[in-house]
């Protein structure tokens, strides 16, 4: 016979907040925002196809899976509600062009970083309005997947401006692109050289330790910081192996790379990281980090400017 939980005798039920809040935020649903940026070429749009298994990018313009990704030209969003477990997730994927190939780069991220604030400003404004929207929208950036060229060598100079910009304001997740061109040692080493870098510049990757966090939880957090960038390989193909399996994969002349292979590339942990263990965290930070950051710096601003208006009134 199966055991009854015996309640106290004054029990009066707030116990069940949890099953209340938790039935509010399933019908609610969640929405995660996420940007990919990076120089023209590095696959940015087919990493994104191939995390989350839809077509994403295509629903936009490009016809069958089988036409190629086309270069993305203008920072668009797409979105997709995926569903798991009666779990919505809205999914917004904001493709940006790839930079890098001008002759004059300069300023070439302001447009990446106008969208970020755009979106922090729009949420402000809303959430400033005399009658507020019970639930406002949330476009804010919740992550940036950021992609560095695989050359072995290390950040080009326009990297580490662009990251050096991104990272203050934003969650930034770096990711060696097409690390099918490195070898496995190539690999290890340019990791080493990246990550000396990081620290010479001062860049400050997701993910963030805080007092509230776990002993498990912030080893979890150096964990994922040693393994940074994740080295991933994106294909929007799937391929049927000799064995009838089918994967998602490239076909080279060499053999089959299969891109949830962890042996061969770090894709899968990328798609943990994003989705297992750390979705609520990018939402979190984003709202009590970076747009709180950016809040207090528009209210003081705003402050200045009426208070400045005052005196100049009173002076007249
Ligand atoms: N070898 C290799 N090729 C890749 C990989 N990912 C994408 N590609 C190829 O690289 C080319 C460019 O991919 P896209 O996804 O369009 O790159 P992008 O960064 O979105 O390019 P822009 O929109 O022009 O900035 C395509 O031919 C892809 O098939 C990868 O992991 N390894
Ligand atoms: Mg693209």
């Amino acid at each position: 016979m199966a055991s009854q939980v015996v309640q106290p005798k004054n029990y009066v039920g707030f116990d069940t907040i949890t099953t209340q809040i938790e039935n509010r935020l399933l019908k609610r649903g969640f929405e995660l925002n996420v940007m990919l940026v990076g120089q023209s070429g590095l696959g940015k749009s087919t990493l994104v196809n191939t995390l989350f298994a839809t077509h994403l990018v295509d629903s936009n313009g490009r016809k069958s899976t089988f036409e190629p990704v086309e270069r993305t030209v203008e920072i668009k969003s797409t979105s997709q509600i995926l569903n798991e477990n009666n779990v919505n997730l809205k999914l917004n994927v904001i493709d940006t062009p790839g930079f890098g190939d001008q002759i004059n780069n300069d300023k070439c991220w302001e447009p990446i970083l106008q969208y970020i604030k755009e979106q922090n400003s729009t949420y402000l404004r809303k959430e400033l309005t005399a009658q507020r929207e019970r639930y406002i929208p949330d476009t804010r950036v919740h992550c940036v997947l950021y992609f560095i060229q695989p050359n072995g060598k290390g950040l080009r100079n326009l990297d580490i401006q662009v990251l050096s910009k991104l990272t203050t304001v934003v969650n930034v997740i770096p990711v060696i692109a097409k690390a099918d061109t490195l070898t496995t040692e190539e690999r290890t080493k340019f990791k080493s050289i990246l990550h000396t870098q990081f620290e010479k510049h001062d860049l400050n990757f997701f993910p963030y330790d805080n007092e509230d966090l776990s002993e498990e939880e912030l080893t979890l957090n150096q964990d994922i910081r040693s393994l940074l960038p994740f080295a991933v390989i994106g294909s929007e193909n799937e391929i049927s192996t000799i064995d009838g399996q089918v994967i998602r994969g490239r076909r080279t002349r060499w053999g089959l790379i299969n891109v949830e292979d962890v042996t061969q590339c770090e894709f899968v942990y990328l798609r943990d990281f994003l989705t297992r263990t750390h979705l609520h965290d990018l939402i979190e930070t984003t709202s009590v980090v970076h747009y709180e950051t950016y809040r207090s710096k528009q209210l003081i601003a705003l402050k200045e400017k009426n208070g400045q208006r005052v005196s100049n009134a009173t002076m007249q």
